[in-house]
């Protein structure tokens, strides 16, 4: 039984309230569409491999863009690769209310990351298909290209292309782990760099952009729900930080007299881990990247290049963390006779969700009988990236362990359900707002 079949019999075997098949939402189409998505870029541990740009996520976009069209969509990609699939408002000359999220995947991740907010989405005008509802605002199911950043350390490129924020020159610096320079890489899409920069919107064509995601987290099991509204986002902070020493013999070189670069890399490694505890219980610290130089068995490291991601929902105390390792670094050049040099890659602001939104969402969860749970989000998302000028609300599925970025990420269908039909309500709810962005004061 090949994976992919194994992933939609899971679903649905567990998906054991058949009455959430109501107002037209249909679990079964749900667990197909994951399943289908899953197949794209399937690697030998059941993960998905769909990196920013890739032909597995060109592949993705491609499929779903065929179920835009068949719910009657108008599917349309910007010059960043972004699809837009809308649908007709009464009042089409509105703003559009956006909802969606990513179809591209870390290097071996699960099943659910991204995609879940797509199918969500395109699950809600299936609905309305069949209820005969029509939306006063247009609504528009977006997938957003490249959000997980997995080839140019940089991630949210296609919601940041859409906001104007790329930093494109920056950009086109970098080559990925194929060697190919990030405007081959879009080449490569049938993209170009002229089209990436024209694919920043009008934010005048935005009116609210809502979003559900996996929680990869635990809360929402501890707590025992199925789904909740997330608070606030986490605005991660990349940084490459490349480690100099003398290169050697490993054989012929006496200890006391080397400056090896992945001895003090790895020092750097371990007491970053121990910085967040110190600033705040929101705050984390990862390196997940790293490369070492000439990487020979018998050969003292040179050069080591290591990736930094430096996280919190409160900007102050992340601003206190980065300073905390600038300071480690500098120790660690003298501790170990080695120059360091640190580049920024990403400095996100944190979101916090506007009041009247996780409000609105929580009359959703009250239509729907729901108790409500208001998550932070420790992991990035296009969201944060769009909410930094216009109303965003994102909704969270329970993870099973917490588990992402892995293929043991798991969500069980009755979850991904009952959330679309939040997600629908919601977006009805707002539909009896004539000014959302009016609405959203604090
Ligand atoms: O890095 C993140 O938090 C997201 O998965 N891109
Ligand atoms: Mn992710
Ligand atoms: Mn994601």
């Amino acid at each position: 039984m090949h994976e992919q079949d194994s992933l939609l019999r899971k679903l649905l075997m567990n998906y054991s309230d058949k009455e959430s098949d109501v107002d037209g939402v249909k679990g079964g189409r749900i667990a197909e569409r994951l399943a289908e998505l899953a197949k794209i870029g399937m690697t030998e541990e059941g993960g998905s491999r769909r990196l920013g740009f890739s032909k597995e996520e060109r592949q993705a976009k491609e499929l779903v863009k065929d179920w835009m069209r068949q719910a009657g969509l108008v599917v349309r990609e910007d010059g960043a690769g972004n699809v837009f699939g809308r649908m007709k408002g009464k009042e089409d000359d509105r703003p559009a209310i956006l909802s969606g999220s990513h179809v591209d995947t870390v290097p071996n991740g699960g099943h659910f990351d991204g995609a879940l907010g797509v199918v969500a989405a395109l699950e809600v005008v299936e609905a309305w298909n069949k209820t005969n509802y029509r939306p006063e605002y247009p609504f528009e199911v977006v997938i957003f290209s490249d959000e997980e950043g997995s080839r140019f350390n940089d991630g949210y490129i296609g919601s940041k292309a859409m906001m104007g924020q790329a930093k494109i020159e920056e950009l086109m610096k970098q080559k990925d782990g194929n060697d190919l320079t990030f405007e081959e890489v879009l080449n490569s899409d049938g993209l170009s760099i002229e089209g990436f920069r024209r694919a920043k919107r009008n934010r005048e064509e935005i009116e609210l952009y809502v979003e559900v995601h996996i929680e990869q987290g635990k809360k929402l099991e501890k707590a025992n729900l199925p789904c909740g509204i997330v608070s606030g986002i986490a605005g991660p902070s990349w940084f490459e930080i490349t480690f100099y020493g003398d290169p050697g013999h490993a054989g012929s070189t006496p200890m006391d007299i080397r400056s090896d670069a992945l001895v003090a890399a790895g020092k750097f490694i371990h007491e970053l881990s121990h910085l967040p505890k110190q600033v705040s219980d929101s705050s984390v610290a990862t390196v997940g990247k790293m490369f070492v130089e000439p990487n020979g068995v018998n050969v003292i490291p040179g050069k080591v290049t290591l990736y930094a991601d430096i996280r919190d929902i409160h900007e102050d105390t992340r601003e206190i963390l980065i300073t905390r390792m600038q300071k480690l670094i500098i120790g660690i050049e003298k501790e170990y006779s080695v120059r360091v040099h640190t580049k920024e890659l990403m400095r996100i602001p944190p979101v916090l969700i506007k009041t009247e939104l996780q409000e609105e969402l929580s009359e959703a969860f009250s239509d729907l009988n729901l108790d409500v749970l208001k998550v932070p989000s420790g992991a990035g998302h296009d969201a944060m990236i769009i909410g930094e000028d216009i109303p965003v609300a994102m909704l969270f599925v329970r993870s099973k362990d917490g588990i992402s970025h892995s293929p043991m990420e798991w969500s069980s269908l009755n979850d991904c359900v009952l959330a679309v039909h939040v997600l629908k309500r919601f977006v009805e709810r707002m539909n009896k707002v004539s000014n959302i962005k009016g609405s959203c004061i604090d």
